[in-house]
């Protein structure tokens, strides 16, 4: 079916117009806050092998996740014979292929160009013959091409831990880390600098950022979001160790600082998780952090830290809303925002640290004890935790979790320890699980997008434009009972060390929404995308419709760009 199709189908009556021009304020928050309790617990299953340690994961098309490793002995070869770190994922079939990365990736970020393109900075020196030095190597990788490209020695100065995000103009900015590896950063080795790539200047420079200085040693793998606003300003929450910022990218100049997070230490290597929580038009967009778990002692006995912080980053004088993280300490947590908006905290330990093992088998000590195998779901409009069915494998140090376009989580990896070692008591893990939320046992019909802006719904992502009006065709199945949809776009970021470089979801209107009586069981919505990129990142996302809570059969693979 396309526009003629359904303009036609409303000239001969077809179409039963439900609900024309909901405008903004009369979208149905109390519906945003009705959850359906299924009644059940969510389920693991364990699906494949990962060919490499997850340390890094990231979505690149529906079915395909991309792993990145450290340099280490992995099974899975390169056609050189080499062990592969980097590892292309099909969710269809669940086997891994290697892919062609040659510089050591230990400990580097990752984030999307608006273009479309991935990009991947930094690292650790050579190892062997095998890996060259990746400490200035920035990579791309193209869903076409299906691989990746090193551009090595291009980055100005060394990045161990970084982080990156994705700005509102589609260059990425990579803040911070150290010059070389470390327990954790010490001034001799700190790179209080950020750079942006492409350089607007032509040229990589380093711009100098005095959060990165005050906040030693919890300064690796800083947090950095963007703040929607509307004048299109490049304002950035920017957070390490207890202090955050916010900083005016455009001026260069930090604006003010907020107060500092109660509690304990929230980054490297007493590793928190952030997550800018889901973002509505209802609200203007109001942006609210939460941050999650961590510890108060760079000591390995030391329980993790068992609260989060909520902060509104636009309410003037705002201060920290604290919770006991549903009543279990976890440093190292992924958060994974679902598509109907909640928050599932999972992976992490409740002692010690994010690092690696020392001594050998029976002698090993641990940083990290105590595996947290029970996932939370957090409600973020009733502030509630509710936990889940348990996992059976533990994952800390170097494990990640996140959303696939059908609903379910893709959760991988965890490997305490500087080479593959299996025969510890948390050895190199190499299984795959995907974690099933509840909202996938309802009863309730789960909508089937089959096209957007005419075009059918496959692997290929679909241009669309900020502030645009675009149409969607979805079934339901729903036996004569209406539905009740709800609408999001979901930037699924780049996971890694328990952060999520540049995550979002924001709430879509539904501006238009008719029953096609042509056809059984369909429905054409007319759905308007966020104003601005500093509302969501431009690049690829997933445009998201569900009924009540049930997630559609897939999401739909936009790249989302500023009209010109
Ligand atoms: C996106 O931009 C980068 C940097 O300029 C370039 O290397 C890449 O080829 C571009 N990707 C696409 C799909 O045009
Ligand atoms: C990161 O955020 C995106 C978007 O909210 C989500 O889809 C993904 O699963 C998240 N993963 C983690 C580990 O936070
Ligand atoms: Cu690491």
């Amino acid at each position: 079916m396309n526009i003629k199709l359904i303009s036609f189908a409303f000239l001969v009556g077809g179409l039963i117009l439900i609900n024309k021009h909901v405008n903004v304020n009369a979208f149905p928050t109390s519906q945003l806050k009705a959850r359906q309790d299924p009644g059940t617990l969510g389920a693991f299953n364990i699906v494949g092998n990962s060919g490499v340690n997850a340390m890094h994961a990231v979505l690149v098309a529906p079915r395909k996740v991309v792993f990145i490793d450290k340099v280490e002995q992995n099974q899975l070869k390169r056609p050189d014979g080499v062990s592969a770190i980097s590892s292309e994922y099909d969710l269809d079939t669940n086997t891994a292929k290697p892919l062609g990365i040659y510089t050591n990736t230990f400990c580097s970020a990752g984030s999307w160009l608006g273009n479309g393109t991935l990009v991947e900075v930094g690292g650790d020196v050579v190892n062997g013959n095998a890996y060259r030095s990746g400490v200035q190597t920035l990579r791309l990788y193209d869903t076409g091409v299906g691989d990746w490209v090193e551009l090595e020695g291009i980055v100005p100065s060394n990045r161990w831990y970084p982080a990156m995000l994705t700005l509102p103009n589609g260059n990425v900015m990579v803040v911070g880390g150290s010059t070389a590896g470390a327990g954790k950063n010490k001034p001799e080795i700190n790179n209080p600098t950020y750079m942006i790539y492409p350089p607007p200047s032509g040229k990589l420079v380093d711009v100098p950022l005095d959060l990165l200085t005050t906040a030693l040693p919890y300064n690796l793998y800083p947090i950095v979001h963007v703040i929607p606003n509307s004048e299109g300003k490049t304002l950035l929450f920017m957070f390490a160790n207890q202090m955050g910022i916010q900083y005016d990218l455009d001026a260069g100049k930090t604006l003010f600082n907020y107060p500092n997070i109660p509690g304990g230490i929230r980054s490297y290597p007493l590793t928190g998780s952030s997550v800018i929580l889901p973002l509505s038009p209802t609200d203007n967009y109001n942006p609210t952090i939460m941050i999650c778990g961590g510890n108060k002692d760079f000591e390995i006995t030391s329980p993790a830290e068992s609260s989060c912080g909520r902060l509104e980053l636009t309410t003037a004088n705002a201060a920290w809303e604290m919770d006991n993280f549903g009543g279990q300490g976890r440093v190292m947590p992924d958060s994974t925002i679902l598509v109907d908006g909640s928050i599932l905290f999972v992976n992490g330990a409740a002692t010690g640290r994010a690092g690696f093992r020392s001594g050998k088998g029976a002698n090993s000590i641990f940083v990290n004890e105590d595996p947290v195998f029970t996932p939370f779901l957090y409600d973020p409009f009733a502030k509630t935790y509710k936990t889940l069915a348990a996992s059976t494998i533990p994952r800390m140090y170097h494990s990640v979790s996140t959303l696939i376009p059908d609903g379910t989580v893709l959760i991988a990896g965890s490997n305490p320890q500087p080479d593959v070692t299996l025969d510890v008591k948390y050895p190199t893990e190499y299984r795959v699980e995907i974690f099933t939320p509840p909202y996938l046992y309802t009863q309730i019909p789960r909508p089937h997008i089959i096209s957007l802006q005419t075009t059918s719904i496959d692997n290929n992502r679909i241009n669309v434009n900020y502030g645009q009006e675009v149409t969607m065709i979805v079934q339901i199945k729903s036996n004569g009972s209406p539905p009740s949809l709800k609408a999001a776009i979901i930037h699924h970021g780049f996971v890694t060390h328990s952060q999520n470089f540049s995550q979002r979801y924001v709430y879509l209107e539904i501006t238009n929404f008719w029953y096609d009586s042509t056809t059984p069981d369909q429905y054409i919505l007319t759905i308007k995308l966020p104003p601005n990129p500093t509302v969501i990142a431009p690049g690829p996302s997933y445009i998201y419709v569900f009924n009540y809570d049930s997630p559609p059969l897939s999401g739909a693979p936009v790249l989302l760009t500023q009209a010109t």
